[in-house]
């Protein structure tokens, strides 16, 4: 058997080998065309620029290190990316970025599909080089699996015409609620946009959110990429920061999904999981009324849970109503605290890529809605 099997389609069968970020030389981004939809005018963080203090840093490192030795200690194998220097400018022929941005949430940039793993393109220049942080695990994973498939979508050129580049003047929060309802989003259709964490992996089938952080030419893109997989746009549009699924719309096992009860999947989006009998129930409430300082996320990472099997989840120590929920649901909980590294990019499904799970890939939607597959858009 090859050292390293790379295997994963869903985010809740048995979990053998995952990666986890961290948070070393971690940055908060300098302006940027996009960067209002994750650092709004109301955030501690808008103005300021630069590398993160050192004992922030530490703090989340410490949480990071305390949640692989849990995952170590049930048998799991736990990859982790070599950070770069962060604080540091870069330029390509079309943008120049002050600071980099950091590796601590791997689920943005790196998907798994089966034995794929597929570096995103994402729409934030400060996270073009990202990738380079996995580069070193990329490597060993393909000396060490003849299957695996090394992927990386279509580098993105992120000039001006990848942006609306007047979508945040004079923006209040009703005519952002109303620009995603009507989904207008901060990105253009010009080239394929998406990070990875918007796409819910769930067998044959793979549910991508549109929304800031990815586009619909992106799901175009991805239909051609995985001709074997259905393709399908959704998106939640009382959520005027639609930034990644995984805080919304969370698969707990085959047939239960736990979605946001302020992001609601719109009825017509339900069909296709109704029609194949899925459940989809009300997340609990969060523990907190604010995120912690410094954080891009809201405090729906309570439901950025990590699941180890169909019975066990990975849950932050301080979420009381999640833990109760997935309790009630017959879920182990494994508490984990990590509110200090929620501010480094996201909560525990965020600070993880799954290498493999044991399962194969399931047709969990045989019966199909028409019109809800992506079709190419001209
Ligand atoms: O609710 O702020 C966070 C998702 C991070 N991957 C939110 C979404």
């Amino acid at each position: 058997m090859p050292k390293t099997i790379v295997n994963s389609w869903n985010d809740f069968d048995p979990l053998k080998h995952i990666i986890v970020g961290r948070a070393d030389h971690c940055c908060i981004p300098a302006m940027e065309p996009a960067l209002e939809a994750k650092i709004d005018r109301s955030s501690d963080m808008w103005g300021m620029w630069g590398p993160r203090s050192l004992a922030t840093v530490e703090k989340a490192n410490e949480e990071l290190d305390y949640f692989v030795h849990v995952l170590e200690s049930r048998g799991i194998r736990v990859d982790r990316p070599t950070p770069l220097q962060w604080n540091q400018p870069a330029q390509t022929p079309d943008f120049s970025t002050k600071t980099l941005f950091g590796c601590m949430p791997p689920r943005d940039v790196l998907l798994t599909v089966g034995s794929e793993m597929l570096s995103a393109a994402m729409m934030m220049r400060c996270r073009y080089f990202e990738y380079l942080a996995y580069h070193p695990l990329m490597l060993k994973y393909f000396q060490e699996d003849p299957s695996f498939r090394w992927e990386q979508a279509p580098r993105p050129r992120l000039t001006d015409a990848s942006y609306k580049l007047d979508y945040f003047t004079d923006i209040t929060p009703e005519k952002l609620l109303q620009k995603a309802r009507n989904l207008d989003f901060v990105t253009s259709e010009h080239e394929p946009l998406f990070d990875a964490a918007d796409i819910l992996r769930l067998g044959k089938d793979l549910f991508v959110q549109h929304g800031l952080t990815t586009n619909r030419r992106a799901g175009d893109w991805l239909q051609r990429h995985f001709p074997d997989h259905r393709i399908h746009m959704i998106n939640f549009p009382d959520d005027p920061n639609s930034i990644h699924i995984d805080a919304t719309f969370v698969p707990l096992r085959p047939g239960l999904i736990i979605n946001n009860p302020v992001r609601r999947l719109p009825d017509s989006q339900r069909r296709i999981f109704e029609a194949n009998d899925w459940e989809i129930l009300d997340a609990a409430m969060p523990a907190h009324d604010r995120p912690p300082p410094l954080c891009y996320s809201s405090v729906w990472l309570s439901m950025n849970v990590l699941v180890l099997d169909q019975k066990t989840v990975c849950v932050e120590a301080s979420e009381f109503n999640q833990t109760e929920q997935l309790d009630s649901l017959g879920f182990e909980v494994i508490p984990i605290p990590f509110r200090n590294a929620f501010s480094f990019g996201g909560g525990l499904h965020c600070a993880t890529a799954d290498v493999r799970r044991e399962g194969r890939c399931e047709d969990y939607f045989p019966n199909q809605i028409p019109g809800t597959q992506i079709r190419s858009i001209s």
